[in-house]
């Protein structure tokens, strides 16, 4: 591209021609704002994707006022949360090669033409470090290297996703103009293909790069997905989790040991407490156990993007809070774990799943007993709900809302 006369110092300094920074340093031909546009236009789906996913997530835990969250479909968090996590890991290789494309700019000269170029460059510092600080922290949080994140990455997470998308949409903007001459539409006057796309001899075309790099978070959803999606599981190879790896065949996210639960979980003095409008009743796991039970084949969808179907047996909480006196047609009611700390100790289920027939106190995972890290003596099981808000080692139920 050629680049209008810069004022002032137009020409680099002879210290500065060394490296990087010496005149036709960067040799590839497959550099062009075509490649830049097409794998931006990628990146900028991959992001709506994940800023959309992610905010509906953080919507249905902590849901306000105007919001409301079915409890049908039962895989619908599943598919909105694995698209999350799929589309954040294929967006890896899509900025690796997208910040290959553009990277040679850094060395340019001058390095700042006039105060909106430097604004245009601010924003896409801004742009690039907010992008790899969700990709990384992402990854991080999958992986389960929290210790690598001192800070509460939901926050961040949060908020950084926020200002990836802003510095994006700015530029967007300072782009289009650019992006519209490299990539014409078919059927528009002039449109097609601007320039031939034939390799040089013995090198890559713009084309192959494109379909490498495509073939790249192709490999990496296939390696991945499998976390979720049950027929890929055999090929994903880089699955942070097997979904039929743990006890009774589930995964476990945080232990009973961990969660500091196993003394209370196992005493046999153990009681559920349900409060409502007409008072406390308490019931032992016999008393739980001689209540009409059903069988319910829901999974477990963690919000870290792995999910597992399984079959699990319990009593319905809209029974439960019958027993205490509220229609559970239009209630909402909290469920308190016996864990004293922590972030998923108690959840509250609003009335779409308090009135669903498949919203358990679970008490058997697969016919038997529940295993202590799976929330003995009993766990909350409803469907469409993120994993977060499925607590365990329930110590009580209360209605909390007409
Ligand atoms: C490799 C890429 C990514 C991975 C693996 C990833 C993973 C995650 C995970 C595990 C959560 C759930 C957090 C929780 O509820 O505890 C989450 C939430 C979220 N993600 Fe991502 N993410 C990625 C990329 C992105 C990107 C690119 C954006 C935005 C453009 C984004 C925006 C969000 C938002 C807004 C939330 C909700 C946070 C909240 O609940 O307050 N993520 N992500
Ligand atoms: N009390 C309590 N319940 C909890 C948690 C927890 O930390 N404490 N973790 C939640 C998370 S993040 C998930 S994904 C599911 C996992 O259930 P599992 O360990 O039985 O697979 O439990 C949920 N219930
Ligand atoms: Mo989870």
């Amino acid at each position: 591209m050629v680049r209008p006369p810069g004022r002032g110092l137009s020409t680099r300094p002879s210290r500065l021609r060394r490296g990087p920074l010496r005149a036709g340093a960067f040799t590839s031909t497959l550099r062009s704002p075509r490649l830049t546009s097409q794998l931006g236009l990628a990146l900028t789906v991959a992001f709506g994707v994940c800023l959309g996913t992610g905010l509906l997530s953080h919507a249905i835990q902590h849901p306000p006022a105007w919001f409301w969250w079915p409890a049908r479909p039962v895989w619908l968090y599943r598919v909105t949360q694995g698209l999350h996590v799929a589309t954040g890991l294929a967006a890896i290789p899509l900025l690796a090669a997208k910040l290959w494309s553009v990277y040679p700019r850094l060395f340019a000269w001058p390095p700042l033409r006039d105060l909106r170029h430097a604004v245009e460059r601010a924003s896409i510092l801004v742009l690039v470090a907010a992008a790899l600080f969700q990709l990384v922290t992402g990854l991080l949080n999958i992986a389960r290297w929290y210790a690598l994140m001192p800070f509460g990455f939901r926050a961040a997470h949060h908020w950084i996703a926020w200002v990836a998308v802003g510095a994006l949409l700015l530029h967007i903007a300072a782009k289009l103009p650019l992006v519209r001459d490299v990539l014409p539409r078919k059927g528009r006057a002039g449109g097609g293909e601007p320039a031939p796309d034939e390799a040089p001899p013995g090198g890559l075309s713009r084309r192959g790069l494109l379909a490498a790099v495509g073939a790249t978070a192709g490999a990496v959803t296939l390696a991945t997905v499998g976390q979720t999606v049950a027929p890929l599981r055999a090929v994903s190879v880089l699955a942070p989790r097997r979904p039929d790896l743990g006890p009774q065949g589930l995964p476990v996210n945080a232990s009973a040991a961990a969660s500091g639960v196993v003394a209370a979980a196992t005493d046999p003095a153990y009681q559920l407490m349900v409060e409502g409008p007409r008072g406390v009743v308490r019931l032992s796991l016999a008393d739980l156990a001689a209540l009409p039970q059903r069988v319910v084949s829901l999974p477990i969808t963690c919000v870290e993007g792995w999910s597992a179907d399984a079959v699990w047996t319990g009593v319905r909480v809209r029974d439960l809070v019958a027993l205490v006196g509220a229609d559970g047609r239009d209630v909402a009611v909290r469920v308190e774990s016996l864990q004293r700390t922590g972030a998923y100790r108690a959840s509250v289920l609003a009335p779409p799943h308090v009135r669903d027939g498949e919203t358990l106190l679970a008490l058997r995972l697969r016919g038997e007993p529940l295993h202590l890290d799976h929330g003995y003596p009993c766990r909350l099981i409803a469907p469409n709900r993120p994993g977060v808000l499925q607590t365990k080692w329930v110590a009580a139920v209360r209605v909390i809302a007409p």
